[in-house]
Protein backbone atom coordinates (compact mmCIF):
# COMPACT_ATOMS: atom_id res chain seq x y z
CA UNK A 1 0.00 0.00 0.00
CA UNK A 2 1.08 3.29 -0.38
CA UNK A 3 -0.39 4.86 2.47
CA UNK A 4 -2.71 7.90 3.39
CA UNK A 5 0.27 10.00 3.87
CA UNK A 6 2.24 9.56 0.57
CA UNK A 7 -0.61 10.00 -1.04
CA UNK A 8 -1.70 13.20 0.69
CA UNK A 9 1.79 14.72 -0.50
CA UNK A 10 1.55 13.58 -3.86
CA UNK A 11 4.03 11.15 -4.01
CA UNK A 12 2.06 8.06 -5.76
CA UNK A 13 3.42 8.70 -9.15
CA UNK A 14 7.35 8.81 -7.75
CA UNK A 15 7.13 5.74 -5.69
CA UNK A 16 5.33 3.49 -8.11
CA UNK A 17 8.33 4.51 -10.33
CA UNK A 18 10.52 3.15 -8.25
CA UNK A 19 8.51 0.06 -7.54
CA UNK A 20 8.66 -0.54 -11.40
CA UNK A 21 12.40 0.79 -11.89
CA UNK A 22 13.27 -1.78 -9.58
CA UNK A 23 11.83 -4.78 -11.79
CA UNK A 24 8.35 -5.40 -9.77
CA UNK A 25 5.27 -6.41 -12.07
CA UNK A 26 1.81 -4.69 -10.64
CA UNK A 27 -0.30 -7.65 -11.07
CA UNK A 28 -3.31 -5.40 -9.24
CA UNK A 29 -4.02 -1.98 -8.17
CA UNK A 30 -6.88 0.57 -6.79
CA UNK A 31 -7.00 3.77 -5.05
CA UNK A 32 -9.15 3.49 -2.23
CA UNK A 33 -10.36 4.52 1.20
CA UNK A 34 -10.20 2.09 4.53
CA UNK A 35 -12.53 2.18 6.71
CA UNK A 36 -12.14 1.84 10.43
CA UNK A 37 -13.40 -2.00 10.31
CA UNK A 38 -10.82 -2.81 7.24
CA UNK A 39 -7.92 -1.01 9.30
CA UNK A 40 -8.56 -2.68 11.98
CA UNK A 41 -8.98 -6.17 10.63
CA UNK A 42 -5.31 -5.19 8.35
CA UNK A 43 -3.44 -4.44 11.10
CA UNK A 44 -5.26 -7.00 13.44
CA UNK A 45 -1.49 -8.26 14.48
CA UNK A 46 -0.91 -4.57 16.28
CA UNK A 47 -4.30 -4.43 18.11
CA UNK A 48 -2.52 -4.89 21.26
CA UNK A 49 0.01 -2.33 20.45
CA UNK A 50 -0.24 0.70 22.37
CA UNK A 51 -0.19 2.58 18.71
CA UNK A 52 -3.28 0.80 17.31
CA UNK A 53 -5.63 3.34 17.50
CA UNK A 54 -3.28 6.27 16.45
CA UNK A 55 -2.77 3.54 13.33
CA UNK A 56 -5.87 2.75 12.42
CA UNK A 57 -6.78 7.10 12.60
CA UNK A 58 -3.79 7.33 10.10
CA UNK A 59 -4.53 4.74 7.48
CA UNK A 60 -8.39 5.80 7.39
CA UNK A 61 -7.61 9.53 7.01
CA UNK A 62 -7.60 8.97 3.17
CA UNK A 63 -7.11 7.30 0.09
CA UNK A 64 -4.50 4.50 -0.38
CA UNK A 65 -2.98 3.03 -3.03
CA UNK A 66 -3.71 -1.05 -2.91
CA UNK A 67 -1.29 -3.21 -5.32
CA UNK A 68 -0.29 -6.69 -5.72
CA UNK A 69 3.25 -6.91 -6.82
CA UNK A 70 5.21 -9.68 -7.96
CA UNK A 71 9.01 -10.36 -9.23
CA UNK A 72 11.66 -13.08 -7.63
CA UNK A 73 12.08 -12.65 -3.86
CA UNK A 74 9.57 -9.95 -4.02
CA UNK A 75 9.24 -9.66 -0.28
CA UNK A 76 12.36 -9.57 0.75
CA UNK A 77 13.85 -7.12 -2.37
CA UNK A 78 10.40 -5.10 -1.69
CA UNK A 79 11.36 -4.47 2.31
CA UNK A 80 14.83 -3.46 0.78
CA UNK A 81 13.36 -1.10 -1.48
CA UNK A 82 10.96 0.83 1.37
CA UNK A 83 13.12 0.84 3.51
CA UNK A 84 13.44 0.36 7.31
CA UNK A 85 9.85 0.87 9.10
CA UNK A 86 11.43 4.00 10.86
CA UNK A 87 12.30 6.38 8.49
CA UNK A 88 14.84 7.66 10.84
CA UNK A 89 16.92 4.15 10.26
CA UNK A 90 15.66 3.94 6.34
CA UNK A 91 18.86 3.36 4.27
CA UNK A 92 19.69 6.38 1.92
CA UNK A 93 17.40 6.06 -1.26
CA UNK A 94 14.79 3.56 -0.25
CA UNK A 95 11.09 4.75 -0.24
CA UNK A 96 10.81 5.20 3.57
CA UNK A 97 14.18 7.66 3.73
CA UNK A 98 12.85 9.48 0.74
CA UNK A 99 9.12 10.34 1.05
CA UNK A 100 7.74 9.20 5.15
CA UNK A 101 7.74 11.42 8.17
CA UNK A 102 7.76 9.17 11.31
CA UNK A 103 7.53 5.84 12.11
CA UNK A 104 3.97 6.41 12.76
CA UNK A 105 3.60 8.23 9.08
CA UNK A 106 5.71 5.86 6.91
CA UNK A 107 4.90 6.36 3.35
CA UNK A 108 3.96 2.60 1.89
CA UNK A 109 3.64 -0.99 3.75
CA UNK A 110 4.99 -4.61 2.45
CA UNK A 111 3.86 -7.85 3.57
CA UNK A 112 6.47 -9.39 5.46
CA UNK A 113 6.36 -12.86 4.18
CA UNK A 114 4.82 -14.83 0.76
CA UNK A 115 1.84 -16.31 3.31
CA UNK A 116 1.09 -12.49 4.72
CA UNK A 117 1.09 -11.04 0.80
CA UNK A 118 -1.34 -13.70 0.10
CA UNK A 119 -3.63 -12.80 2.60
CA UNK A 120 -3.15 -8.92 2.26
CA UNK A 121 -3.71 -9.74 -1.82
CA UNK A 122 -6.92 -11.19 -0.95
CA UNK A 123 -7.89 -8.53 1.43
CA UNK A 124 -8.00 -5.91 -1.16
CA UNK A 125 -8.37 -7.89 -4.31
CA UNK A 126 -10.92 -10.19 -5.55
CA UNK A 127 -9.93 -12.91 -8.12
CA UNK A 128 -10.91 -11.10 -11.07
CA UNK A 129 -8.71 -8.11 -9.95
CA UNK A 130 -5.55 -9.43 -9.87
CA UNK A 131 -3.89 -9.82 -13.77
P1 LIG B 1 6.33 -2.78 8.68
O1 LIG B 1 6.26 -4.28 8.51
O2 LIG B 1 7.68 -2.19 8.35
O3 LIG B 1 5.18 -2.06 8.04
O4 LIG B 1 6.19 -2.51 10.26
P2 LIG B 1 5.26 -3.15 11.38
O5 LIG B 1 4.41 -4.29 10.85
O6 LIG B 1 6.13 -3.42 12.56
O7 LIG B 1 4.30 -1.95 11.76
C1 LIG B 1 3.16 -1.68 10.99
C2 LIG B 1 2.77 -0.25 11.18
O8 LIG B 1 2.51 0.02 12.57
C3 LIG B 1 3.88 0.73 10.82
F1 LIG B 1 3.95 0.90 9.49
C4 LIG B 1 3.47 1.94 11.59
C5 LIG B 1 2.88 1.37 12.85
N1 LIG B 1 3.86 1.39 13.97
C6 LIG B 1 3.87 2.48 14.79
O9 LIG B 1 3.10 3.42 14.59
N2 LIG B 1 4.77 2.49 15.84
C7 LIG B 1 5.64 1.47 16.06
O10 LIG B 1 6.42 1.54 17.02
C8 LIG B 1 5.63 0.36 15.20
C9 LIG B 1 4.73 0.35 14.16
Amino acid sequence: MIKPDAVENGHIGAILDKITAAGFKIVAMKYTQLSKRDAEIFYAIHKERPFFGELVEFMTRGPIVAAILEKDNAVDDFRALIGATNPEEAAEGTIRKLYAASIGENAVHGSDSDENAAIEGAFHFSGREIY
